[in-house]
């Protein structure tokens, strides 16, 4: 298989390592059922390495409402605990076996082994999506729309996406702005692919009320329950004839298999960091997809860095779906990098080109948003 490649990529030798914290204003405030975040604050892990330099993104937020993880944490778990198994001349895939010995903390791994990968990809001058196995292809975009205060707001938001022509649209739920919100957008948009994401807010005694949502259409529901729940997921499921698609929830690849097991979705969202890298997101996608799961590839927000390396994931074929990688202009005004993600006339994103994730990381830029460094190794 063509993953191997990259996991029997040796680690090249390090000549200074920087963990760096950027916080960036959003454009509008992003609303979910667990959190408003105005900002993106980001861990990234800087490489240097024969004087190339390759970067990370760490997609834990600084709060631990979506995950446990923290840039905090994150920052504690890679300097003291993952940094000390990085060890150059062994390949990725021993350094992922060793990494397996932290329990948990898969944002804080994946920030090391993007890094890692990133730099691999730079030294041997090919892009990431080709060093991970796969040709390029245009990548069907997708929009995550945060909660709003009124229905209407929330109409001119979709009807934007709509004119952008993203592939699918996605609108956050939660008691009270559910059901009636999303026959308001239904009704004005009877045809749009459309899906919902409570992130957690309900129970399984919700399920007369989720029941509702079969009426409309939805591609799917995504994590109705509980963060840290499979079982009763299965559950719902069988009283819904609407796929229900799980996100917190999967962690891992026992998870994964867990969940397919159970039937607890027929829909799995793979945020490359959540699972712990980009290796193991397409353990779990293939394992998945091979199943008749529809996968796509989620997002947290990511400054331009961490949306490049999900870009370049989803050129391989397993991502079945449409996810969650939208334009860089509906999260920020400036970025730390160049180019932006845009969305061509017909609603897909290119992969940038060239080596390496295909962008440049713009220094003004960075040391603007720059809110904290610090030099591990020099
Ligand atoms: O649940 O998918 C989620 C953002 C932050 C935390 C959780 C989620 C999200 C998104 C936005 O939905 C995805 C994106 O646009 O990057
Ligand atoms: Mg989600």
């Amino acid at each position: 298989m063509s993953l191997s490649t990259a996991e029997q990529r040796l680690i090249p030798p390090i000549d200074r390592i920087d963990l760096v914290v950027v916080k960036l204003p959003f454009v509008h405030p992003f609303g979910t059922s667990v959190q408003t975040w105005t900002h993106k604050e980001a861990l990234l892990v800087r490489l240097e390495s024969g004087g190339v330099v390759a970067w990370g993104e760490c997609v834990a937020d600084p709060d631990p409402f979506y995950m446990y993880e923290t840039t905090v944490t994150a920052g504690h778990i890679i300097r003291d605990f993952l940094l000390p198994l990085v060890e150059p001349g062994k390949t990725l895939a021993e350094m992922n076996l060793r990494f397996s010995h932290v329990r948990g903390h898969g944002m804080a791994k994946a920030a090391v082994e993007n890094a890692l990968l990133h730099l691999i990809a730079l030294q041997e001058q090919v892009p990431l999506h080709e060093l991970l196995g796969f040709p390029p292809r245009r990548i069907p975009s997708g929009i995550s729309i945060g909660l709003k205060g009124t229905p209407e707001e929330l109409l001119v938001a979709v009807e934007q996406a709509v004119a952008k022509k993203y592939h699918r649209v996605k609108m956050k739920i939660k008691k009270g702005k559910d059901v009636e919100w999303v026959r308001r957008v239904r009704d004005r948009f009877p045809n749009l692919p459309l899906m919902v994401d409570a992130n957690g807010d309900y129970g399984l005694n919700d399920a007369e009320h989720l029941k509702q949502l079969d009426d409309f259409n939805l591609m799917m529901i995504e994590q109705p329950l509980s963060y840290s729940d499979i079982f009763e997921h299965s559950l719902l499921q069988k009283s819904l004839r609407t796929p229900l698609c799980l996100d917190e929830s999967l962690l891992t690849y026992a998870d994964a298999m867990a969940a397919l097991a159970l039937g607890a979705c027929r829909i799995i969202n793979i945020k490359q960091g959540r699972v712990g890298g980009l290796i193991e997101s397409l353990r779990v996608a293939e394992y998945a997809a091979a199943r008749g799961i529809g996968v796509w590839s989620g997002g947290m927000d990511e400054t331009g860095i961490g949306r490049a390396v999900n870009i370049h994931l989803q050129a391989a074929p397993a991502f079945n779906l449409p996810g969650d990688t939208s334009e860089t202009s509906n999260y920020f005004h400036e970025d730390i990098v160049d180019p932006p993600v845009t969305l061509d006339d017909e609603g897909f994103i290119a992969i940038p080109p060239g080596p390496g994730l295909g962008i440049r990381v713009i220094p003004e830029h960075l040391q603007r948003y720059t809110i904290s460094g610090e030099c591990i190794r020099s």
